[in-house]
């Protein structure tokens, strides 16, 4: 839903929509702004740096941090200037991170998804799963408070749910994240599909089954190689349909369940839209190890279902 010109300025900031809108506590807020603020640094990174594209060096001919590694480095020193934040768990590092023992939240996250594409100029992303407390191990996506997204594309945006709605804000030339869309919802049907891991066809007659119902439907493909520009293609469109199911290459899948499945379950389910992995919700699946992967298979409700039944039916 596009916000009416009349919406009064306090609500269009990211700030004013968490406090007014959403209803956020004020810690939750005090997070997600700084993780906003975060994201900003990685924007101006990913505009101003050669790091990343091939054989890039510096003006000193020393090779540079690349921008997965920069990025981590920038969402960590947030995380643990603002003492919100008791642990975390991220792509970078093998285990969690404890940083300040008291602190209200625990945050997962992918600093940079996508990086491979870095050298391509595409879209590319990070993602946060928020969850109250000490612990990520042993809970379920379900369990999160908040969850957001930042893509980067010729615009940057924000999307966040802090469980009632999903919201999308657009990094303005001043620096601020400025209400774009509200309410963001998944239609129970698509139109579009987003097929990952096609290999997995040859290892699964069901996969092969629904891809082929696509194709012959004239479904339009759209498939980027960055899960946050193509989940967000379904928010925007408002339809579709993302997979990546696991296959011989990928046993488990490739997706980490821990900052890339779970909170775009969440977020998903916040617009209307449903996770599987093909067997169970997303969000009912305990996080076990921060390296744990699932296959993913998210968007429009029916789609989500004609395709599990479809796995059911024919392994
Ligand atoms: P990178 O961060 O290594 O580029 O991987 C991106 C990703 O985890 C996810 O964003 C994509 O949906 C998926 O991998 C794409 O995988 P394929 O390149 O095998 O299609």
């Amino acid at each position: 839903m596009t916000p009416s010109p009349s919406v009064p300025a306090e609500l269009r900031s990211l700030n004013g929509h968490l406090f007014h809108v959403s209803k956020a506590p004020d810690k939750l807020r005090h997070l997600i702004n700084d993780l906003s603020r975060a994201a900003k640094y990685i924007s101006y990174a990913i505009k101003t740096t050669e790091a990343g594209l091939a054989g890039s060096v510096n003006m000193f001919g020393e090779e540079q941090v690349k921008l997965d590694v920069l990025s981590d480095r920038i969402i960590q020193e947030h995380l643990r200037e603002n003492l919100l934040v008791s642990s975390y768990a991220c792509e970078e590092h093998d285990s969690i991170v404890d940083l300040s023992p008291d602190a209200p939240y625990a945050v997962a996250f992918d600093p940079l998804d996508g990086s491979s594409l870095v050298d391509a100029n595409l879209a590319i992303g990070s993602i946060f799963g928020i969850y109250e407390g000490k612990e990520i191990i042993g809970h379920t996506p379900r369990e999160q408070v908040a969850a957001l997204y930042v893509l980067y594309g010729p615009r940057t945006l924000l999307v966040y749910s802090t469980g009632s709605g999903v919201h999308e804000f657009l990094l303005n030339d001043v620096g601020e994240f400025i209400l774009l869309r509200e309410h963001l919802g998944i239609g129970d049907n698509a139109k579009n599909f987003s097929p990952g891991n096609l290999r997995g066809i040859d290892e699964s007659q069901g996969y092969r089954d629904i891809v082929e119902s696509w194709l012959s439907q004239q479904m339009t493909l759209r498939y980027s190689g960055c899960l946050v520009a193509d989940v967000h293609h379904i928010f925007s469109k408002g339809q579709g349909i993302f997979t990546f199911p696991a296959s011989h290459k990928y046993p488990q899948g490739k997706l980490r369940h821990a900052f890339e499945c779970g909170p775009f379950a969440y977020l998903v389910n916040q617009a209307g839209g449903a996770a599987s992995d093909g067997t169970q919700e997303i969000l009912d699946i305990p996080i076990t190890a921060v390296d744990q992967r699932c296959p993913l298979f998210i968007g429009s409700k029916n789609e989500v279902q004609r395709l599990c039944t479809s796995l059911a039916m024919k392994k």
